[in-house]
């Protein structure tokens, strides 16, 4: 089309939506009836003003994070990302059931997980070790970091490279830290961020996808209702245990609930230690909890 050209979505603004597009960032409105953007989406745009402009379609996303909205439909929120980093520490004590959510939650988009263990200047319980050593025998890359050693960082800033991540895990594992370390710029950011929240007029959960100086992009994202089960059922749910799937097919019943059904052939598979007992334990409690 006449005047379109081709955009990435960095945020939401009040006012707009911030799109870069040729080095500059334009505020730009959406036509109407257009789905929603999400904070990574590739678009085309037109200019409506000279810094302004007019977001007329959606490129299509290689992959969608999305949160539950009204009428149990659900709101894109970041697209495009190709791999979803997992942060977690020796202290606060990892909490192995939310890892799990969020690694069937990748499962399910189609997502590359990853996982990230920071703070390693702090001992880890043997507990701790052992889960370490399942998540990667199932496939999940596993970096070592202290962002406040600076060890690793390295490491991680080239497995960020050439993609777009997003940092995800529970509070005080040091994903802020960590996108600080990264992002050198950012702490002037939060820090405007916060003192504007303190007088009660910001309360974002907006996400913002950043350039990182050494390649790649980061989206930033506050909310992590993106990783909620909200959109999985149970059937998926088993899927995103993916040592599972070999079994899934031979439960001696199609509708098998993988718990105390007759002959499941995921549950004889924990019997005899070819699925991890703790990663089925916390399936029984995941399917528990997303009971209505
Ligand atoms: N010991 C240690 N503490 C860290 C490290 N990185 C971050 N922290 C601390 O962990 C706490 C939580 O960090 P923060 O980045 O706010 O975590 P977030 O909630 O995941 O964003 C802060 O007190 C940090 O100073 C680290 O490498 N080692
Ligand atoms: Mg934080
Ligand atoms: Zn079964």
């Amino acid at each position: 089309m006449r005047g379109w050209q081709e955009g990435l979505v960095l945020a939401h603004l009040g006012q707009g939506i911030a799109v870069e597009s040729s080095g500059q960032v334009y505020l730009c409105q959406t036509r109407r009836q257009l789905d929603t953007v999400a904070v990574g989406d590739r678009v085309m745009w037109i200019h409506s003003a000279p810094d302004q402009g007019r977001i007329e379609q959606i490129l299509p996303r290689s992959s969608i994070l999305a949160r539950p909205a009204r009428n149990e439909t659900i709101k894109p929120v970041a697209a495009n990302i190709d791999t979803v980093y997992v942060v977690l520490a020796g202290a606060p004590p990892c909490d192995f059931l939310l890892i799990d959510q969020y690694l069937a939650v990748c499962e399910h988009w189609k997502i590359k997980a990853g996982l990230i263990l920071n703070k390693i200047d702090l001992p880890l319980t043997a507990e701790t070790e052992q889960e370490l050593v399942y998540y990667r025998e199932l496939g999940y890359p596993l970096l070592r970091v202290s962002s406040h050693l600076g060890i690793g960082l390295g490491e991680l800033k080239l497995a960020l490279k050439n993609q777009t991540s997003i940092f995800t895990g529970q509070s005080g594992v040091g994903k802020s830290s960590l996108t600080n370390a990264l992002l050198p710029d950012m702490a002037l950011k939060t820090n405007t961020l916060s003192k504007t929240s303190k007088h009660g007029r910001h309360t974002t959960t907006a996400a913002t996808l950043y350039h990182l100086p050494d390649g790649g992009d980061l989206i930033d994202s506050p909310g992590v209702a993106i990783f909620g089960l909200a959109g999985l059922n149970e059937h998926e749910l088993a899927q995103g245990y993916k040592e599972f799937i070999p079994f899934i097919g031979q439960c001696r019943f199609n509708d098998c609930r993988h718990a105390n059904d007759k002959d499941c052939a995921v549950r004889s598979a924990v019997e005899q230690g070819q699925i991890s007992a703790s990663r089925y334990q916390r399936f029984l409690k995941l399917k528990q909890k997303m009971l209505p």
